[in-house]
This record gives structure tokens, C-alpha cells and sequence, in this order.
């Protein structure tokens, strides 16, 4: 028997970006754990990636790919050739191509973050072809936004400097599930003697843990940061000096937060008047003591109509008691702005046919809509067909029933790139088999550390599974691009992943990172100590002219929710309940639904409800409910609990509609509105009612 261990990466949409070792006995992956030596992982993985064989050598592996043969959605297929799904894509986008590229239409997203897996290759091609662009919205964007106008960048705290703080707000995040890193570095901070606090609407595993848990309704989150500098600054718990040398438009602010006391806060969160002034006394008298005091901010908060000022409010807290001057101290929300990609060079947006005029972009976040949307003056030729890779739109974007209706178009020509039969490949006309991190090559940024990472291929490719990259490398050839840039290998690609010339990333050689598998970019340990932001003032921008040009309010602001019931109160007579739909621990966005044991774990959907909002509806403990609003409804099992604070219900997600009890899921009642900046979802921004069925 031969036995290899071979250095791997973890590819989902996860801050903590993994380093892995897979031992390999002749061929087969038979154990996969964390590397010991990888300072973030420290020989740790979760739940789901420890179960990555089982979920690799899965039975519903697809591993040829597939004609249709039933109705759309049916999930009825017949094995086929990839000469002949080649051929049969090639003449469906070849007409297209030559009369209306942008009717065609890529569909990715975060299903594995790898630089080559993910947009490399197929960019290439879908710029040589014209294709019309995708906004990829669905995450983040909203509060990379409000996080840029304010910091200038995707850019700060060091996680391995989080276990040194002595006052952590987890703020909007649910580590212990979804950033389990971050978890144990904050854990250690508690041993040390750290004051941990969860700022978030639901009693998460994580906010279970902290020592301190404030509950403000969804969306609300922009006014407790208004609140909390109103405190500050009142109570002289501010840092002049940095403020003086680091920071713009410090007069600015002092007049808008004074209309935030403490009273209008708590009324506006929905939590006692006497925790805002908690919050914000913690916060700032140990920062007045020369104690790090570091935040932790993540995506919760900024899926609702404010999410990107809400983000941008935050930000501006280290700023205003002087947090950055520490390693430890400061805010991170994503660290990936640290690593300078060369995205040119993988993408080559060069190819596009005229760079003066680029093809339309349409928002993924809003593709209920736009599948169904008509030819016009405006929208552009009606999309006839999309390449969908790396994601599972038919579960996991907002206001499902129109996804599903325009993905149910039969006039539609529909490609899907995936390793599992989802909601979505249910759609496909023609389904390519898609190899695992296991099977392919990949080198990896991460968002919430600072290491460049390398994958390498374990075993074998599964079945006629192959790396997206060479399925576009094949599609181009069929196409008849003969640029040089669609024979180049992932190897190739992978050597210009990160540009060199670039301080940050001087040692990067794809030689020695694919040998030892993770490399620490080359940083100051305290970001911005001496100010030095990457915004246009080069300071932290209480004040931001670049808001004020993009037409939003330059200062921090309060946006209430498109649905809640101080914003839309005749709205919230139907529908009188605030509905999220957080990441489950088990699932990883609708990755990992399929694995039995993992479902397992999770049991089957559920709604988190109050027992008074339960009471009233005479709803009991495991009774199945409906949920539902204007746009849609689904059914699953009631949890009476006060995790959920009163006027709220939660669900934890992303379920695969065909693996949930009445084939449908929670964003059958999300809306496709969009976030005040970075055009960016509203998945908490949600009233629904809630009623028992028999
Ligand atoms: N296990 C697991 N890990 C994951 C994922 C997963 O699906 N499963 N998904 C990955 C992805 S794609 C992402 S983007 C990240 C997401 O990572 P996080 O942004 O950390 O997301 P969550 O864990 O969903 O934490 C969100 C928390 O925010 C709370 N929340 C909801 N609305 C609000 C609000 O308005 N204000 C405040 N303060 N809190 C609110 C929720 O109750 C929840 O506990 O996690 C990644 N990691
Ligand atoms: N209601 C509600 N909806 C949400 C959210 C929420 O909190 N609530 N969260 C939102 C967020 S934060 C995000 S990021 C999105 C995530 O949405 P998606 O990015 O669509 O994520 P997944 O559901 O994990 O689907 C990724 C798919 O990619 C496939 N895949 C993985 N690796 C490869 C590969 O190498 N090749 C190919 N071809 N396929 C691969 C996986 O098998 C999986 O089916 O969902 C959003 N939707
Ligand atoms: S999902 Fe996150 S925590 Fe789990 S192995 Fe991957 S990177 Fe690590
Ligand atoms: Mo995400």
C-alpha cells in the first residue's frame, strides 16, 4: 500500500479558509484534518469539512454528464457523452453568440472561493464571447461597501491578534458556526480575561456563550452604533488625538449623533435604554484605559435595506476611541481587500469584444426577475441562455417562486456545472459533472486571515467529473476561441494569482506555496496605527464626499427596513413577524444539505418562534406551521423558544427545497429588494405571519 499526505485547502464560502491534510492510500482519501502547523487552522476543522470524503465519494455524485429528458424541474435525465454535451452547448450559444452575446448569461458565485475554480477560465470565456456580465451581489456587497466609503478598504484587524483583546463585540455573527477560527481565538481572549459580547436580534450558539447579549430587532443595528458614539462622545470616551490626526469630519459627526441619545436608541432597537449605555461604556472606557478593544462585524447585519450604512456606522467606532492604534484592536469585517490578486491576468477582461462598450450587467441577487423579463429598449435581449456554476440559484436566491419560474422557462437554455443533483441541476437541459477540491488544483485567497493557500489534487477525478477549468477550456475550444490564454494550465494560471510586484505578497512563488500550502502575506500587525487609510482623504471618513457623489448621506445614518413594524405598519397587520434565515452549523449556504449525516444533525427545518408570539397563535412546541407573506409560504416544524426575541421568527438555512418536507424553502417569503448601497440582498429585511396547520 502507498500512503501520501497531500496539502489541500478548504474552498467553501467561509472566513476561516482551512489548511487541510488528506491522506491518500492507494488513490483514496481516507482521513482529512486541519494542518496543526497553519497558525488560524491549528489542526481544526468543523463538522462539515472533517466529513469532505464522505461528501466527496458520495453516491449522488454526478459523474457523467446529462441530457434532460423530463419536464424543467422534474430532474429526469439520460448519461451522455461530453462530446455530445459539448457539441449540443456549443450549437445552442453559437447563433446567440453571433446575434446577441448578452442573451447569454453566467450564474456563479462562492460555491468554492478558489481563485482558478472559481473565475479564472470562465470569465475568459464569457468576455471572449460578449456575454452579458454578472453583478455578484448575493453576499457581501453591501457592507463591502459601507465598510470601503469608511476604511477605504477590505482591510483590517489581524485574526491572530482577536485572542489579546480585552473587549470583543461579535456583531452580527454567529462564529461558533460560521467562523469557528475567529471562535477559538476569541475564546482564548475570554480566558485572558476578555469581555465578550453578541449583538444579534437571536440567541445564537455563539451569543449563548458571551457575557453580555443585546437583541436589537433586524435592521436596526445602524441606530445602536449612532447610539453608542452618541454615548461616547458625551461621556468623553472618544481618543482626540487619533481623531484629530486620523479621521474626517469629526464636528459633522458630533452633530448628527447628538439627536441619538440613548432613550431614541433603545426605542429604535427594541432593547433597554440602560444596555446601549452598557455597550457603549464597556466599549469605551476600556479603550480610554489603553486595553485593545476589537469588533467583529459580520454579514448579518447587512442583509436589510441599511445594511451598507449600518456596516459603514460600525466602522467608524474604532476610529473614534482610538481601537487602531493596537495589534489587537480595531474592527475586521473581511480581510480579503489584504491580498493583491491579479485578477486581470486570471480574467482577462481585455477579451471583452469593445472595451468602450461593455456588455449590460445584471444584478444576480434580482435573477427572479430577470429570467422572466421580456426583450427591450433598456433591459437589452431577453436572457435565452445561462451557464450556472459554483451556485444553486433555485434555493438560494431571493424570492424563490419567480427563480423557479424563470429557470421553468422551456424556452431557456440551461448549462449546469455542479457536483450534486441540487434544486437548480433539476433545471439544467444539459448537466456537466464538476470535480471536488479534492480532485483539482487551486490556489486560495481568505477573507477572514491573512495566509495565500495552495490546494493540490488528491485523488483522481470521480467518475468524467473535470475542474470548471477545463470544462471552459473545452467550451472555448468548441466555441473556436483559439486565443493562447484558453491552453493555458491551472498550473500557469495559478503562478499569476498574486501579483509580485506587490509588497504584500514579495515571497509569492507557486512552486513553494504548492509545497509547504500556506503563506502569510507580509503585513504590519496594527493596519492602521498611524492612520494611513486607503480611502480618498487617507483618513478613517466620518464624513465621506464619495457618498455624498454616489447620492447617499455622507455622514452615519439610520435606514429603517423596507418591512418592520415601525417602518411599514399597516404592512405588519398582515404580516406582524420579522423573519431571518441565518446559515445553519451543519449546512454551509445550501453546500452539505445532501450529506446524510450532516442532515441529520440538522433534523429538518425549523422556525425558532417566541413562546408569546407562539401562545397567541396557539401554536405548541413541534406543531408544523406555515409561514408566509405576499410573495410566497412554506411549512415546517414549529420550535417554541426564546431564542428568538419576541417579534421575531428565525430559520436557520439554507435548506434544498427538495430534501425539505414540502419541497420548498425560506426564500420563498425573502423579497428581491435591494440594500441602500452595493445593490445587495434584503434576506432579513422580511415581515411574515405565521399559523398553524394540521
Ligand atoms: N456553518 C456555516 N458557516 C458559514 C455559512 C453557512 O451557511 N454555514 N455561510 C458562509 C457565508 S456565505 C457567509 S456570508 C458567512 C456569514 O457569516 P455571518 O455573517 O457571521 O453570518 P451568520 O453566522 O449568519 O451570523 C449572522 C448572525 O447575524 C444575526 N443577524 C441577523 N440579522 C441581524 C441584524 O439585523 N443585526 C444583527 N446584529 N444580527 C443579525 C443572525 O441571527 C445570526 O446569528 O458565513 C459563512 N460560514
Ligand atoms: N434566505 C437566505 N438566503 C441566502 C442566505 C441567507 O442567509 N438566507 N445567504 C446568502 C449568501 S451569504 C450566500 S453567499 C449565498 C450562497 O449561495 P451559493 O453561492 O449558491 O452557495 P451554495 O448554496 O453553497 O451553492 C454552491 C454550489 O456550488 C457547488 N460547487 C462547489 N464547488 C464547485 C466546483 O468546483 N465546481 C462546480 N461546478 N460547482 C461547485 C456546490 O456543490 C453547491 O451546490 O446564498 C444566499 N442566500
Ligand atoms: S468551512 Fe470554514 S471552518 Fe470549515 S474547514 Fe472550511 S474553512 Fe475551515
Ligand atoms: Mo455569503
Amino acid at each position: 500500500m502507498t500512503t501520501t499526505q497531500v496539502r489541500a485547502t478548504c474552498p467553501h464560502d467561509c472566513p476561516d479558509t482551512c489548511a487541510i491534510l488528506v491522506t491518500v492510500e492507494d488513490g483514496v482519501a481516507t482521513e482529512i484534518k486541519g494542518d496543526p502547523d497553519h497558525p488560524t487552522t491549528a489542526g481544526v476543522l468543523c463538522t462539515k469539512v472533517a466529513r469532505y470524503a464522505e461528501r466527496t465519494y458520495s453516491p449522488d455524485r454526478l459523474l457523467y454528464p446529462l441530457r434532460r429528458v423530463g419536464r424543467k424541474g422534474e430532474g429526469r435525465f439520460e448519461r451522455i457523452s461530453w462530446d455530445e454535451a459539448l457539441d449540443e452547448i456549443a450549437a445552442r450559444l453559437k447563433p446567440l453568440a453571433a446575434t446577441a452575446p448578452e442573451a447569454i448569461l453566467p450564474y456563479s458565485y462562492c460555491g468554492t472561493m478558489g481563485l482558478l475554480q472559481g473565475e479564472s477560465m470562465s470569465l475568459r470565456f464569457f468576455h471572449k464571447l460578449g456575454a452579458s456580465l454578472l453583478d455578484r451581489t448575493i453576499c457581501a456587497m453591501a457592507g463591502f461597501t459601507g465598510y470601503k466609503y469608511t476604511i477605504g478598504g477590505s482591510i483590517g484587524t489581524d485574526l491572530e491578534q482577536f485572542q489579546d483583546a480585552k473587549v470583543i463585540l461579535i456583531w452580527g455573527g454567529n462564529p461558533i458556526a460560521s467562523n469557528l477560527h475567529f471562535w477559538m481565538r476569541a475564546q482564548e481572549a475570554k480566558r485572558r480575561g476578555a469581555t465578550l459580547v453578541a449583538i444579534d436580534p437571536y440567541r445564537s450558539l455563539t451569543a449563548e456563550k458571551c457575557h453580555l447579549h443585546v437583541a436589537p430587532m433586524p435592521g436596526t443595528d445602524a441606530a445602536l452604533a449612532l447610539g453608542m458614539m452618541h454615548v461616547l462622545i458625551a461621556e468623553n470616551l472618544v481618543d482626540e488625538d487619533y481623531i484629530i490626526q486620523y479621521t474626517l469630519g469629526y464636528g459633522q459627526l458630533k452633530e448628527r449623533v447628538a439627536e441619538w441619545t440613548p432613550a431614541r436608541t433603545a426605542a429604535t432597537c427594541g432593547i433597554p435604554e440602560e444596555q446601549v449605555l452598557q455597550l457603549a461604556r464597556l466599549y469605551g472606557q476600556a479603550a480610554k484605559e489603553g486595553d485593545p478593544v476589537a469588533i467583529r462585524v459580520n454579514y448579518g447585519v447587512q442583509r436589510v435595506r441599511g445594511g451598507g450604512m449600518a456596516v459603514r456606522n460600525i466602522a467608524c467606532l474604532p476610529a473614534l476611541v482610538g481601537a487602531w492604534r493596537h495589534a489587537a484592536g480595531g474592527i475586521q469585517l473581511s480581510t480579503s481587500g489584504s491580498f493583491p490578486t491579479n485578477k486581470p491576468a486570471l480574467q482577462r477582461p481585455d477579451l471583452l469584444p469593445d472595451l468602450a462598450k461593455l456588455p449590460r450587467t445584471i444584478n444576480m441577487t434580482t435573477i427572479g426577475d430577470d429570467l422572466l423579463r421580456p426583450a427591450s429598449p433598456e433591459f437589452g435581449p431577453r436572457v435565452d441562455a445561462v451557464i450556472v456554476y459554483n451556485s444553486n440559484p433555485v434555493a438560494v436566491a431571493p424570492d424563490s417562486s419567480k427563480v423557479q419560474a424563470g429557470f421553468a422557462r422551456e424556452d431557456l437554455f440551461t448549462v449546469v456545472l455542479e457536483q450534486f443533483p441540487t434544486d437548480t441541476v433539476d433545471y439544467a437541459d444539459i448537466v456537466l459533472p464538476a470535480t471536488t477540491q479534492l480532485e483539482h488544483t487551486d490556489a486560495h485567497l481568505a477573507y477572514g486571515h491573512l495566509y495565500m493557500m495552495a490546494n493540490n489534487p488528491a485523488i483522481a477525478p470521480m467518475g468524467e467529473a473535470k475542474p470548471n477549468t477545463e470544462i471552459f477550456r473545452l467550451l472555448a475550444a468548441r466555441m473556436g476561441f483559439t486565443d493562447d490564454c484558453f491552453r493555458e494550465s491551472d498550473d500557469e494560471m495559478a503562478a499569476s494569482a498574486f501579483r509580485k510586484d506587490d509588497a504584500r505578497a514579495i515571497h509569492f512563488d507557486w512552486d513553494s506555496l504548492r509545497q509547504k500550502g500556506w503563506q502569510k502575506l507580509a503585513m504590519p500587525d496594527a493596519p492602521f496605527a498611524h492612520g494611513r487609510f486607503p480611502t480618498p482623504s487617507g483618513k478613517c471618513e466620518f464624513f465621506s464626499a464619495s457618498m455624498a457623489a454616489d447620492g447617499l448621506d455622507p455622514l452615519p445614518a439610520y435606514i429603517a427596513n423596507y418591512e418592520s413594524v415601525a417602518s411599514t405598519p399597516q404592512l405588519a397587520e398582515k404580516y406582524p413577524l420579522a423573519m431571518i434565515s441565518p446559515p445553519a452549523r451543519n449546512f454551509l449556504n445550501s453546500t452539505f444539505v445532501n450529506v446524510q449525516s450532516l442532515r441529520a444533525t440538522e433534523g429538518e427545518p425549523r422556525l425558532d418562534i417566541h413562546p408569546d408570539d407562539a401562545t397567541t397563535r396557539a401554536i405548541n412546541h413541534g406543531d408544523m406551521v406555515r409561514i408566509f407573506n405576499d410573495r410566497g409560504a412554506f411549512v415546517c416544524k414549529a420550535r417554541v423558544t426564546d431564542k428568538a426575541r419576541k417579534g421575531l421568527v428565525v430559520g436557520l438555512s439554507i435548506w434544498w427545497k427538495k430534501l425539505a418536507g414540502d419541497g420548498k424553502n425560506v426564500n420563498e417569503v425573502t423579497s428581491q429588494r435591494l440594500t441602500d448601497m452595493g445593490r445587495a440582498p434584503t434576506f432579513y429585511d422580511t415581515l411574515v405571519q405565521v399559523e398553524r396547520v394540521s
